[in-house]
């Protein structure tokens, strides 16, 4: 087992794992830019190295740093968290090189499902559906053009080197294609230094369901059952829950036991997320897959009373899972309380936080690092707290939240508390009954 695990993030998750590692008997190391001296990563870790000034460029990303922290540490192991270099295959690889065990995916694995025309291929060729489409790269607009008669309008333009949205285009007539084709194609190569992209037939108004799955270095997979992401504002996640109020029985069996063949077919080691889309006659089509683990993350934890972070570790350290699938027991909702300003386009509002109340009591879980006095960054993204209840029922877990979110007192920057005390309101929300493109009709009332 290791002795001492070296976190190279930030923020709630850093503290989310040396919490972990506390309870495991592992030693933890913070790794901190000059921005997060005060940090309350830096606090808890056993041990603390500055790696560079604010920019993450200069910090959180430089991998030559983080590797001399650990070297100079000597811990055994790094656990990357999500964001900056958990999905980055030449991180995983300099890891690998130094003999420090990455707490997340091979190199290999990690460019397999960073392709997404490759993931697609992968995932099809494991039994999983996929959307129809392309089956592969588009070689150039003439192609493009047939296949996109064939398909039948409307299509999806994506670039396989994309995710998260980027460098994609709905088509919905041919007229349009030409330009879809060009700018798609110049905001990849712009963003990932890759133009090749993929088609697939457009999923009207689809749910985004993910299925977590756990992976040992045995070639065994489980999974831990559905979370439903489809509150999204622009591809960010906004609040997430399970089980998924669109879910049955019947549909949980089938897309876990698709995620797990999957994850066995290419022997995916690790905590890993398998997105799908679900449209409005329950079909399921593979859409991406995570080899990370997800800020969402808690509310599997708090429906199966598991803790994912730890297995993370134990999987890493070379320890087999016990096999077994995991189903909800409870409801749990996530809010991602941001420092943006609801009402003004949830802008970022970074600054400090003079007042700080937590809300409390049975089913309340809140992963936070920011405290009274505490300066939020410009630099970084600007979620600073993730409000998790968890109840029996979803309405009780509605319940649980309106009043979490009475009770929590942020001064000091503008948060999204507000938005998402509305979003508890909201009839369909409440009634289970929304897809990604909710927040597109969503209008938050002025207070
Ligand atoms: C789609 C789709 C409809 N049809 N693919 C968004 C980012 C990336 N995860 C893929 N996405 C989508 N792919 C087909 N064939 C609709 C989306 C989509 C979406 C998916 C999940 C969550 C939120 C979304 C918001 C807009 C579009």
């Amino acid at each position: 087992m290791f002795k001492k695990v070296l976190i190279a993030n930030r923020g709630e998750i850093a503290l989310r794992i040396i919490r972990t590692l506390r309870e495991m008997g592992i030693k933890s190391v913070a790794v901190y830019s000059t921005a997060d001296a005060s940090s309350l990563h830096v606090k808890f870790a056993d041990e603390a190295i500055c790696i560079g000034p604010a920019p993450s460029s200069e910090s959180y990303l430089k991998m030559a740093n983080i590797i001399a922290a650990a070297e100079i540490t000597n811990a055994d192991a790094i656990h990357p968290g999500y964001g900056f270099l958990a999905e980055n295959a030449k991180f995983s690889k300099l890891c690998e090189d130094h003999n420090i065990k990455f707490i997340g995916a091979t190199p290999d694995m990690i460019n397999k499902m960073g392709d997404k025309a490759s993931a697609i291929a992968t995932m099809k060729a494991a039994g999983v559906p996929t959307v129809p489409g392309s089956d592969g790269l588009i070689p150039d607009f003439e192609t493009c053009e047939k296949l996109a008669k064939k398909i039948g309008y409307p299509v999806m333009l994506k670039a396989t080197a994309g995710g998260g949205g980027k460098g994609m285009r709905a088509v919905w007539k041919k007229e349009a294609l030409k330009d879809a084709w060009d700018s798609a194609r110049q905001e990849s190569k712009a963003a990932f230094g890759n133009d090749s992209m993929y088609m697939e037939k457009l999923i009207e108004e689809p749910r985004h369901i993910e299925i977590q799955v756990i992976g040992d270095s045995f070639g065994k997979a489980c999974h831990l059952s559905e979370r439903d992401c489809s509150i999204q504002r622009r591809h960010q996640k906004l609040a997430e829950e399970t089980p998924s109020p669109f879910m049955t029985e019947a549909l949980r069996k089938k897309m876990g036991d698709a995620a797990v063949n999957a994850a066995e077919a290419i022997k995916y080691e690790g905590a890993g997320t398998v997105e799908f889309l679900v449209d409005k006659h329950r079909n399921y089509y593979f859409m991406e897959m995570n080899t990370r683990i997800q800020v969402e993350h808690p509310i599997t934890e708090q429906v199966i009373d598991y803790d994912l972070i730890r297995e993370q570790i134990l999987v890493a350290a070379g320890v087999p899972i016990s096999g077994k699938n995991y189903f909800p027991k409870l409801h749990a909702i996530e809010c991602r309380i941001n420092a943006e300003d609801p009402f003004n386009d949830f802008r970022p509002s970074p600054g400090v936080i003079t007042t700080f109340h937590a809300p409390g009591g049975h089913g309340i879980r809140l992963d936070t690092h920011v405290y009274s006095g505490y300066m939020i960054p410009p630099n970084y993204d600007s979620m600073i707290a993730k409000l998790i209840t968890t109840a029996q029922t979803r309405e009780e877990a509605i319940n649980k939240m309106k009043r979490a979110l009475d009770e929590f007192i942020i001064e000091g920057v503008k948060t999204t508390i507000p938005f998402h005390r509305q979003l508890m309101d909201h009839p369909d929300f409440v009634a289970g009954n929304f897809t990604t493109k909710f927040m597109e009709d969503f209008e938050i009332k002025p207070i």
